[in-house]
């Protein structure tokens, strides 16, 4: 048996001697797993991202004056990046997706491209403010839900009196993490088709005879929000309501029945006025956009009150509990359809 003093001694040089040989087999791009395992593997989720809330009167003043600095032209897109403070400069809401608030002025139009992250819209305030994509011009409305996969062309415009204002989220993280990003502008873009077509063929719980799947992303490119409010309404009247999310709907490909694309899922849901939820969490960090009502969020410890056209993130794993003071609607995305695809999703309902 060595005493404790031979002990103290040993281990001091030991770990001068790891010192020693860490930094020797560093100049051989090597590193000793051992003093690394638990933040590699860790025991649970430990994302950088923070619980976050951006208050809409804010950001959309910011926006309203980088439209009054800078043309659509100039910009190529004028987007504000909600760029989570806890992955400063990196230009992402959550670990794997972007968010931003796109604004264009009254007679203002966002040329075409594309770009392999695929994107999605929700429509927050304006009229007469579209989108076109492969050529499908599709008017948005407040609500809306419209979808940009991936590789396709696309280019924004606004023809109403006012701002238009609309969230987008891309799966750019995802992307660049796999480093398989392209993009490119202007060029030959696709001959224009009748404006709505998709909504004909596919947004009325009905298929075109002979309908193929050509993509991985829906082929519908609006989500009237009118549609999803109504069977809201009539699900609440009719229930149950989850415990932890109230009623919730997620747009669905009407080809297969999964996510709207590859990389990213989105729901809307109700809470009824006066509904406390039970605190859930889940593997995928999600995007929280309130489209009616008010109400407060607790998200991982964090307080959140929150009304129309707010914006909060809740990093994966954090525990969600969300309150609603009225009647509130709530659009959502994350990158839930990745995370099934590789089998690494998960969700817990805690015990009250
Ligand atoms: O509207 O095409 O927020 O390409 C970021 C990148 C929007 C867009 C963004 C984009 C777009």
């Amino acid at each position: 048996m060595t005493s404790p003093t031979s002990t103290r001694t040993s281990s001091a040089r030991d770990s001068e001697a790891r010192e020693i040989f860490y930094e020797e087999i560093a100049k051989q791009n090597l590193a000793p797993l051992w003093q690394r395992i638990a933040g590699l593997v860790s025991r649970s989720p430990q994302p950088a991202a923070q619980p976050v809330l951006w208050k809409y009167p804010a950001v959309r003043a910011a926006l309203l004056e980088a439209g009054a600095l800078l043309s659509a032209e100039e910009a190529e897109r004028r987007v504000l990046i909600l760029e989570n403070p806890g992955l400063r400069g990196r230009s992402q809401i959550t670990g794997s997706l972007f968010a931003g608030l796109q604004l264009l002025m009254p007679g203002e139009q966002a040329d075409a491209h594309r770009h392999v992250a695929s994107a999605l819209r929700l429509f927050l305030e304006g009229s007469k403010a579209y989108t076109t994509v492969n050529g499908e011009k599709t008017m948005m409305e407040r609500g809306d839900f419209v979808l940009t996969p991936s590789w396709t062309w696309h280019e924004h415009g606004n023809d109403g009196p006012d701002p238009a204002i609309w969230l987008d989220g891309l799966d750019v993280p995802i992307v660049n993490f796999f480093d398989a990003s392209f993009s490119e502008g202007g060029g030959a873009t696709p001959a224009a088709k009748p404006a709505h077509d998709s909504e004909a063929r596919y947004g009325g719980g009905l298929l075109p005879e002979n309908a193929e799947r050509s993509s991985l992303s829906s082929p519908l490119l609006n989500y009237r929000y009118g549609r999803a409010r109504e069977s809201l309404a009539t699900m609440q009247r009719n229930g149950p309501l989850d415990a932890c999310h109230g009623v919730k709907l997620r747009y669905a490909n009407p080809l297969t029945g999964g996510a709207v694309m590859p990389t990213i899922g989105a729901a809307i849901q109700l809470l009824p006025a006066g509904f406390d939820s039970a605190p859930c969490h889940s593997t995928d960090a999600t995007i929280f956009a309130v489209v009616e009502g008010h109400g407060s969020s607790e998200i991982g410890g964090a307080k959140f009150e929150w009304a129309e056209n707010d914006i909060f993130v809740a990093p994966s794993w954090a525990v969600r509990r969300h309150h609603a003071s009225t009647e509130a609607v709530i659009f959502s995305f994350s990158d839930r359809p990745a995370q099934e695809k590789l089998g690494l999703w998960r969700e817990e309902r805690k015990p009250v």
